[in-house]
């Protein structure tokens, strides 16, 4: 079993990042499963982040802020691997092998293209085409079985699978199919303004992000949209918002949905967010103290992702070498 995920250094994350991601890979390290001789491998995907408009001034803050993040979030660098995309050259190398015999009709599919391409219409470059290409290569240059994501990267997991299923036919058995692992609720958190629309960086407005203060939590969370009628019931169809609300109660607080609904039968909308608030900021109370400790000491982190670069370019170089000799080119 090889476990592998990776999250953009495209800005501060969010508890959707988080309930979604994160929380999982901790509980994957945590579980009676982990096999503590491969560990899982945790990317933070910086090629990724280029296919759309950044700044490369901030490039290098924003990697080790994601870095940071995974550290506050439990992530033992010990039991894990954890490193820079670009660090391990071998990323790009398999992505344009595997553009090979990827068909263009399978990426214009890809439901992510379709909608950053509409939201960032003076800037549709290759990369961001090729971007699902880039993320097998990710998953498949380790060899891996299990992607632990949010259900929006699903579809590029599944054409993951359509490549090393290709690519195993044309060149003989090489790749396993990952599966894609989803939290079992809440694999999508909606935007707190708009719950029709996922918890996005790009709608900060919609985000609590993982470094507000507790003033911002409970701001945030006060003017949360929420639905008509005043019960507190789980209904994704009537009652979207609320139902995000308590998907997000649920997940912080590892008590179940009816038990919450119990607990807030007759009561109205603002005791329930005064509770909702409660338990999102007494959660992101550890991880924010945690995180002031990595702050602290940058290089510790920076030391960290090299060495963890260095695990991860000897599978890579094994798999490139096995790959080209497969292709023909060695
Ligand atoms: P954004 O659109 O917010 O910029 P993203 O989807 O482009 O985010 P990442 O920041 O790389 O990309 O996402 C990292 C991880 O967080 C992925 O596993 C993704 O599925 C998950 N994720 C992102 N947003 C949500 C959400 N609202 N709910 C659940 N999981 C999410
Ligand atoms: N596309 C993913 C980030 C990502 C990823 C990966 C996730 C890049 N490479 C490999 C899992 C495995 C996203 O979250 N936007």
């Amino acid at each position: 079993m090889r476990i592998l995920s990776g999250i953009q250094p495209t800005g501060t994350l969010h508890i959707g990042n988080y309930l979604g991601a994160i929380k999982q890979w901790v509980e994957l390290q945590n579980s009676k499963n982990f096999d503590e001789k491969t560990g899982c491998i945790f990317i933070v995907v910086d090629l990724h982040s280029l296919t759309v408009d950044y700044d490369p001034k901030q490039m290098q803050k924003m990697i080790l802020d994601v870095a940071m993040d995974y550290l506050a979030a439990g992530i033992d660098p010990k039991k894990n691997t954890i490193f820079v995309q670009s660090h391990v050259k071998e990323h790009a190398e398999l992505s344009w092998l595997l553009q090979t015999i990827t068909p263009m009709g399978e990426l214009e599919r890809m439901t992510q293209y379709k909608d950053k391409s509409k939201q960032n219409k003076e800037n549709i470059n290759a990369g961001l085409f090729a971007y699902p290409v880039l993320m097998a290569a990710d998953i498949l240059l380790y060899k891996t079985t299990i992607v632990p994501v949010g259900d929006d990267q699903a579809q590029h997991v599944e054409l993951t699978r359509e490549i090393a299923r290709k690519f195993n036919n044309k060149f003989g058995q090489t790749f396993p199919e990952p599966k894609t692992q989803l939290q079992k609720s809440g694999a999508r958190i909606m935007s707190l303004t708009n719950p029709m629309q996922k918890m996005s960086k790009s709608i900060p407005q919609g985000c609590i992000f993982l470094t507000d203060s507790e003033q911002t939590i409970r701001e945030k969370i006060k003017t949360a949209v929420t639905d008509s009628g005043k019960e507190i019931k789980f209904n994704e169809t009537n009652k979207p918002a609320i139902s995000n609300l308590l998907t997000i109660y649920h997940l912080f607080s590892g008590k179940s949905i009816p038990e919450i609904e119990k607990n807030y039968e007759n009561k109205g909308y603002g005791d329930f967010k005064t509770g909702l608030a409660d338990v999102v900021v007494d959660n992101l109370r550890k991880f924010q103290e945690n995180r002031k400790k990595f702050e602290k000491d940058p290089e510790l982190v920076k030391k960290i992702l090299t060495q963890g670069a260095k695990k991860a370019q000897k599978i890579a170089e094994e798999t490139m070498e096995e790959v080209k000799k497969k292709m023909g080119l060695i």
